[in-house]
């Protein structure tokens, strides 16, 4: 893990998301802090007929970073598509939801794929070509730096013929405190699985990081507009692992995450710039949280 030793050293977030942190994610959508997950679910309930009605029938939805499949089962109900590809870095979490995924809809056919979205998606050519719809969910784009995110979103496009199209859920610039507590909750599950990280490398990369000796850290970066996560030294410690060993002094940071969060005119010109056009967003009453529909 290069990261470790870089100035500032770094873990990227995909390192999250071993089954316990995937878990402890699940918790996260559930606290009462955390608005994004519920306010995303409230605006597809609110306008799901409306987006429905521009999205083609018997589609092939592509979700990125599936995770537990959950919205899945929302999404299939209002659009009704023939082939769900969930696509997620963490393997097996990934096939348990899409088992229960095909219990729930008999008639749909899944077709979980293991990739890292910062690479180049690779769907096999069994994947139907045409009315694909990507479906990115949950504002998880905003763990990417704007330029990445624009890649990623012009990768999704190239993914799609001329009868496709992208949903993406984006989390907006709100009140800091809001955003603050949304990353520091009450009853420490955010730290918890931000430290979880750590507990994950140890077993992947041999480290010995005491997780007793670290604290979670998360602040909103206004100049940069986004949420960032580190764990920080509680004391003078060297950590090991194989092919590498660190110092880290009392109160140095390792950074884990970004979470951005845009204005609606900053994302549609993200979209634009990926070559997306015909871009239409719906938002909550109190306009925390946006879904974005935008066509190939
Ligand atoms: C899954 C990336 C959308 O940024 O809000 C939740 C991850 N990190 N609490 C987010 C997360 C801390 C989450 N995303």
């Amino acid at each position: 893990m290069s990261g470790l030793s870089r100035e500032p050293p770094m873990i990227p977030p995909k390192y999250f998301y071993d089954s316990h942190g995937s878990m402890l994610f699940e918790r996260i959508t559930r606290l009462p802090e955390y608005y994004p997950t519920r306010t995303e679910r409230s605006i597809m309930g609110t306008h799901g007929r409306d987006m429905a009605q521009r999205i083609p029938a018997e589609s092939t939805v592509i979700e990125l970073g599936a995770g537990n499949c959950e919205k899945a089962h929302e999404l299939c109900s209002l659009i009704r598509p023939a082939c769900y590809v969930p696509i997620d870095i963490s393997a097996d979490f990934l096939h348990d939801a899409a088992q229960a995924l095909r219990d729930a809809h008999p008639t749909l056919d899944v077709r979980p794929v293991v990739a890292d979205l910062a690479a180049d998606i690779d769907l096999d050519g069994e994947v139907p070509a045409e009315r694909r719809l990507v479906f990115y969910p949950g504002s998880s784009i905003g763990n990417f730096e704007p330029d990445d995110a624009a890649g990623l979103l012009s990768r999704s496009r190239r993914l799609l013929d001329g009868d496709g199209a992208m949903l993406v859920g984006v989390d907006l610039v709100k009140e800091e405190s809001v955003l603050h507590a949304a990353y520091n909750d009450a009853e420490n599950v955010t730290a918890a699985f931000n430290l979880n990280a750590l507990a994950h490398l140890n077993r992947l990369i041999g480290s010995n990081f005491d997780l007793r000796e670290w604290r979670h850290h998360a602040f909103f970066n206004h100049a940069r507009s986004r949420i960032e996560m580190h764990l920080e030294a509680l004391v003078d410690t060297t950590v090991a692992w194989m092919g590498g060993e660190r110092r880290f002094r009392r109160g140095e940071r390792i950074h884990t995450e970004n979470s951005y969060k845009y204005g609606i005119e900053d994302f549609a010109g993200l979209l634009d710039r990926a070559g997306f056009s015909s871009i239409v967003c719906w938002t909550d009453p109190r306009r925390w949280f946006a879904v974005f529909l935008a066509h190939a």
